[in-house]
């Protein structure tokens, strides 16, 4: 009877309940700055960056994979990609200001963050 109350419910409400216990999307831990997905909408896993106030490489298992970023703190995160062979020259694929969930204007590009407060 319970159970027919909630499928009752979702009906009503035009919703599916969750068929499993994954974590929503856009999850990030309280005390990172802003956090990095491998899917877009926030989704699949997740990169958490805890310090600002830098332009760095993101860790090489990250590089061309970022989907989406939550910016949690910051000012604002800028993501860039090196050129293929742009001597180091970076073009830009996400930016997000502080509480902006975004999905990257190019998916699978981003080498490196520039955090700033
Ligand atoms: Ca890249």
């Amino acid at each position: 009877m319970r159970l027919f109350a909630v499928v009752l419910a979702c009906a009503l409400l035009g919703v599916t309940p969750a068929a499993s216990a994954a974590p929503a999307a856009y999850d990030c831990p309280d005390n990172a700055v802003a956090c990095l997905y491998d899917g877009a909408d926030g989704t699949g896993a997740s990169y958490a960056i805890y310090r600002c106030d830098q332009r760095v490489d993101l860790s090489r298992d990250w590089w061309d994979r970022v989907d989406s970023a939550r910016n949690m703190k910051a000012g604002n995160i800028t993501l860039w990609s090196y050129y293929a062979n742009g001597g180091g020259r970076t073009e830009l694929v996400l930016r997000a200001a502080r509480g902006q969930y975004i999905n990257a204007y190019a998916a699978n590009m981003a080498d490196v963050i520039d955090c700033r407060s």
